[in-house]
């Protein structure tokens, strides 16, 4: 990561909201909602994946009385990561300057995005942290922020990024730094594929901002986090640091 190095930054343009969801439909409403209230300039996509409640009619009729709301429907479910790069094509074709991760369960609070937009001015790359000081999570249990701790020191000290909060999902991004990191090959899915994305924002030498937050835990819904993805990330990240360290050592006797 750099500092910025004095950098000019350019305008921000347009902000897109993109919300990846699978069956949301108790969640989607007030989500969409609290968005538009909170940054009234901005646009909302929803990226479905063919969710079997409803939640891509339930998106259909938010449109209906609201042009700053769309939505792209696809197939079927087909993991989170392949979802946003689809959201993120779109909203790129479309011209927006902004694009913004966001799940759709309100455990990431739309009333903060103005914080994050704002330090967006002065970044390639603004991350919503829960694990820089004054970011702290709502309701979870000690495991799982044992795991989200631990998967980002992992991730951190591995990959050799200095970023405290490797694996959240509440991101916001300038269009050109969504262009410059080669989202053309990225396979990953679920917390693996916000690491990914980081550490590529990072190798590309982007400057990358922290933000706290406060992540609230879902209160409606299911939660679609599983073991699978939690050891997709293990190895992939594990891959990924193996594989740099041995490029390096290998770079260097040559
Ligand atoms: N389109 C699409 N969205 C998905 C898919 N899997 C998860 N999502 C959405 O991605 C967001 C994050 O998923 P969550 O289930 O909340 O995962 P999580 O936040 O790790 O887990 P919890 O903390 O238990 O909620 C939500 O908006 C989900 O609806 C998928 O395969 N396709
Ligand atoms: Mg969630």
């Amino acid at each position: 990561m750099n500092d910025g190095g004095g950098r000019r930054f350019g305008p921000l343009g347009t902000t897109l909201v993109i919300i990846p969801t699978f069956n949301e439909a108790e969640n989607i409403k007030a989500i969409v909602g609290r968005v538009r209230a909170a940054v009234p300039a901005a646009h909302v996509l929803i990226a479905d994946d063919n969710s079997p409640d409803g939640t891509g009619k339930l998106a259909d009729e938010l449109t209906i009385e609201d042009d700053h709301i769309h939505v792209l429907h696809r197939k079927g479910k087909e993991g989170l990561g392949a979802a946003y790069l689809a959201g993120f094509r779109w909203g790129l074709e479309h011209g927006y300057g902004v694009l913004v991760e966001m799940d759709a369960d309100g455990s990431h609070q739309p009333e903060e995005l103005p914080r994050l937009l704002t330090a967006l001015k002065g970044a390639d790359l603004v991350l919503g942290s829960r694990w820089v000081p004054g970011g702290r999570v709502v309701n979870w249990p000690k495991s799982r922020e044992f795991i989200s701790r631990g998967g980002s020191l992992y991730s951190r000290v591995l990959l050799d990024v200095p970023l405290r909060d490797v694996t959240g999902g509440y991101r916001a991004f300038r269009r050109e730094t969504l262009e410059g990191l080669g989202l053309g090959d990225v396979s990953s899915q679920g917390y693996c594929f916000q690491v990914d994305l980081a550490r590529r924002a990072v190798k590309a030498g982007f400057h990358v901002v922290e933000v706290p937050i406060t992540f609230v835990e879902r209160e409606l819904g299911d939660s679609k986090m599983s073991r699978d993805i939690l050891v997709e990330a293990l190895w992939r990240v594990t891959t990924w640091g193996v594989g740099e360290r041995a490029g390096r050592i290998l770079g260097r006797k040559k």
